[in-house]
């Protein structure tokens, strides 16, 4: 083996290494930074998945217009509202994301936005698991998302 294909499966075993890790996602125009979500509790079904960042990595408009994974039977974006003092989540039907601009579903950001997922399987939440998102040109990008430990005991639904 030459040193130059050594040197270039070595990069491609860090990259893969890299992808592997959770960190960011990138195709088809759009960048996904650190999906997660936290471990779920004994009689739970239904998850909220967050992303640090989901960059638009060309000029136009993008639009997340739908969310899947093999794990839910059905998954949903959502946002935070406050009607009548009370904080509630709402489907909403796309995420649009300007030209070479980002937004955040970050846990915590001012939006409220995250990812839902409704009746999950419960085997695979244990590990990363897959999840797709599709675009208003048609085009989608897979992702893995990271199950973090929960930190502690506190309630939280979202
Ligand atoms: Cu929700």
């Amino acid at each position: 083996m030459t040193t130059l294909k050594l040197l270039s499966l070595t990069v491609s075993l860090v990259l893969t290494t890299l992808s592997m890790a959770g960190e960011s996602f990138s195709n088809n125009g759009l960048e996904i930074t650190k999906p997660s979500t936290n471990e779920v509790r004994p009689g739970q079904n239904n998850l909220a998945v967050y992303i640090d960042q989901v960059k638009n990595l060309t000029s136009k408009t993008l639009s997340i217009v739908s969310v899947t994974s093999p794990i839910a039977e059905k998954v949903e974006l959502h946002t935070m509202a406050v009607k009548n003092n009370i904080m509630k989540m709402e489907k909403i039907d796309k995420l649009t994301i300007p030209g070479k601009g980002s937004i955040s579903l970050m846990k915590g950001n001012k939006n409220g936005y995250h990812i839902m997922l409704f009746n999950i399987d419960k085997e695979f939440t244990r590990n990363n698991f897959p999840m797709s998102v599709y675009l208003s040109n048609g085009k989608s990008v897979d992702f893995q998302v990271q199950v973090l430990e929960r930190p502690s005991l506190n309630h939280e639904d979202h």
